[in-house]
């Protein structure tokens, strides 16, 4: 990507009511100009307002952006044209024909780096919250690109290099054999757990981008069918009073408490002589083992509640994230004395009546953040932070040690070395197929 060019993109979808062309380059103002007739000329003097005219006979508004005010830093220009594809096609068509180039994906973000209006975690986040799923990885890519994460890296880079100048200053008065304190090994500790609480964020981010495997499991009748449709918000399964009602897994996506969540409804377990039900009972053992949490349903009202426990236990000790759900307790007397299975977290509902479903998404939130009192996590770097951290985290104790060892020059290189690696994570020393792999992530036209 050279960022000579001038380029255009369609920068929405092909369905919407309005199709927004863009510009980006040198010469996109007399480009502009020479594509639509208005009213008024796209000028400096009529920058960032909506001039309305015609391009290709369709009725448009324009705009134009002077750099460096602008979401690239250059010249923009911008046509919203009626939607549908026959106008975009045409104002792309007159943008190619009067000096642009089409943009490659994510080169308007590009340039934006190059020019400075932001660092590659917040064009990563850009990313991030074109793909977002739910509201709270819309709002932690919201945070990310306003550079929450990005001053946090900046900060961490500024210590390391106060750190550098202090040993750097300490090295010339070496001579004199002074009896330092300890604050720059102590220094490096501070920064090294700060980079530890940062990299515990990758597990929020990885969450959020991959989501959670949530499967349901239980005996024939136990109400799966009937909770995947209460979770869900619709009638996705089918439901019966028969037992052996769901013959495969079926899998939704859905976000619970903002979590983004694989549900998968499963065929209830039990020993089977109908081929195709066995079959859909292997399916469901296949996926309770990759389940990362597991509703496992008990009919609370069940004659045979013993051998739904049984088989529940079989399970335990080899899966960690079960939520043992008592499902039901409309049809007993007394909930109350249900004995709850020690050791895992139980949760009585009834999936009928919509009973106590906040409760067990409150245990569904706690089990995925892992931990009782839920806080809303705030920032989620991503895997390629993470490396760039452990990497930096990797020479850190060794400089710990070598300040205490008044060593300042050897401490010297691997403070060095971190510092360089927080850059990459930004972008102040990024390398080309770096830039080329984030950047190509995007969709063309941002
Ligand atoms: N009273 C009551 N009935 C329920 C409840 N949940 C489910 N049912 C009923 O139990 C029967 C079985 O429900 P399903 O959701 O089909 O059960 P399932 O576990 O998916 O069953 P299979 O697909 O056969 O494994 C249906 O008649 C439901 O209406 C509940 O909380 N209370
Ligand atoms: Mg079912």
């Amino acid at each position: 990507m050279n960022t000579i060019d001038n380029i255009c993109a369609l920068a929405t979808g092909t369905t919407g009511a309005i199709s927004i062309i863009r510009l980006s380059g040198e010469n996109v103002l007399e480009i502009g100009n020479k594509m639509w007739q208005g009213k008024e000329l796209l000028s400096f003097q009529n920058r960032r307002k909506m001039l309305l005219g015609n391009l290709n006979g369709d009725q448009v508004l324009a705009v134009y952006f002077a750099n460096p005010h602008s979401y690239t830093g250059e010249d923009v220009v911008e046509f919203h044209c009626h939607g549908g594809l026959r106008a975009a096609k045409a104002a792309l068509e007159s943008a190619l024909a009067n000096g642009c180039r089409m943009a490659e994906p994510g080169e308007f973000t590009f340039r934006a780096f190059v020019n400075g209006k932001l660092d590659l975690v917040q064009a990563e986040a850009v990313c991030d919250l074109i793909e977002s799923s739910n509201d709270l990885s819309m709002k932690i890519a919201e945070k990310q690109l306003a550079g929450a994460l990005s001053q946090k890296f900046s900060k961490l880079r500024q210590d390391l290099t106060f750190i550098l100048s202090e040993c750097e200053s300490r090295l010339d008065f070496s001579e004199e054999n002074l009896d330092w304190d300890e604050t720059l090994a102590e220094k490096v500790e501070d920064i090294v757990m700060e980079i530890e609480k940062l990299c515990e964020s990758f597990n929020t981010g990885s969450i959020l981008r991959n989501g959670i495997k949530a499967v349901i499991a239980g005996k024939p009748n136990a109400g799966k069918s009937s909770l995947l449709n209460l979770l869900l918000g619709y009638e996705r399964a089918i439901v019966t009073d028969i037992a052996g009602t769901t013959r495969d897994t079926l899998e939704e996506s859905v976000s619970l408490r903002n979590i983004p969540t694989r549900l998968v409804d499963t065929a209830g377990l039990r020993d089977s002589t109908d081929k195709i039900e066995a079959m859909g009972i292997d399916r469901s053992r296949q996926s309770i083992k990759e389940a990362e949490i597991i509703f496992w349903l008990l009919d609370s009202s069940s004659e045979n509640l013993q051998s739904e426990i049984a088989e529940l236990l079989e399970n335990k000790t080899k899966y960690h994230k079960i939520i043992v759900v008592w499902n039901k307790i409309d049809l007993l007397d007394n909930p109350d004395h249900i004995q709850e299975i020690e050791g895992l977290i139980n949760v009585r509902i009834s999936a009928e009546k919509n009973w106590n479903i906040e409760k067990l998404l409150d245990a569904y939130e706690n089990m995925v953040w892992d931990n009782g009192e839920h806080e809303e996590p705030e920032i989620a770097i991503n895997s390629r932070h993470l490396e760039l951290l452990q990497d930096t985290l990797s020479g850190l104790p060794e400089a710990i040690y070598l300040f205490r060892e008044n060593s300042y020059e050897l401490a010297a290189v691997q403070i060095q070395a971190a510092i360089k690696n927080l850059g990459l994570i930004t972008g102040e020393t990024a390398d080309v197929d770096v830039l080329g792999e984030i950047f190509g992530r995007f969709c063309i036209g941002k």
